[in-house]
């Protein structure tokens, strides 16, 4: 069974998480205490030594950065329409969202939510709420007329981009103006196996 180090609060892990619940897989989450340093010390950094998590555990190889947890578990499970690799289109589509999400969606969004929930300056935080509205200013016209990011069904570029997204509300972020962006966001949670990222306490 897979074992995914994990942070329940974080967006980068959920991401991880939800996709492994959309394809019904089995996996034992190991919480990592990222407030006392856990991500630190010498056995977490044996499995990233960019101290980070998430990091997927299948049967001793370890697989770190979330969006390549996405792209392994789509390719070893054959999971095409989730990663559809015979289609240069498509997969240059996904990639092109799978690096906004470790770009403009980390520094805006992300940065955000993380502010808000584990404690970061003002400046830091303006700074997230300022780079969501500019990434949502783009991602919404975007999604006009479609019900995923590529083509017309979900892929791993929808998983990337959800769970930060998400959690614009908890982040103080208004996004009631993009109204393509709510009804994405109401698509992903239809999908079977969605699961919801927990709310701090
Ligand atoms: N690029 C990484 C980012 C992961 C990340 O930033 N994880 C945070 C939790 S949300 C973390 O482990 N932070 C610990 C640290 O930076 O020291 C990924 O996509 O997995």
């Amino acid at each position: 069974m897979y074992k995914l180090y994990d942070l329940s609060l974080s967006g980068h892990c959920h991401r991880a998480r939800l996709f492994l619940n959309l394809l019904g897989l089995d996996y034992e989450a190991v919480p990592v205490d990222l407030l006392s340093g856990e991500h630190l010390q010498e056995a977490h950094l044996k499995r990233n030594p960019f101290g980070k998590v998430p990091v997927l555990d299948d049967d001793g190889y370890l697989v770190r950065e979330s969006n390549a947890i996405l792209v392994y578990l789509a390719l070893k499970h054959k999971a095409r329409d989730w990663y559809p690799t015979d289609d240069a289109k498509a997969a240059a589509e996904i990639q092109q969202w799978l690096n906004v999400a470790a770009s403009e969606l980390l520094q805006g969004p992300a940065k955000a939510y993380v502010a808000r929930v584990f404690g970061g300056d003002d400046k830091t935080y303006n700074e997230g709420v300022e780079l969501s509205h500019k990434l949502y200013a783009v991602l919404d016209p975007l999604l006009d007329g479609r019900d995923w990011l590529v083509g017309d069904r979900p892929t791993i570029a929808d998983v990337a981009l959800y769970s930060y997204v998400s959690r614009a509300p908890i982040a103080g972020v208004d996004i009631s103006g993009y109204g393509n962006i709510q009804r994405w966001l109401a698509n992903v949670e239809g999908l079977a196996g969605f699961v919801a990222m927990p709310d701090p306490a």
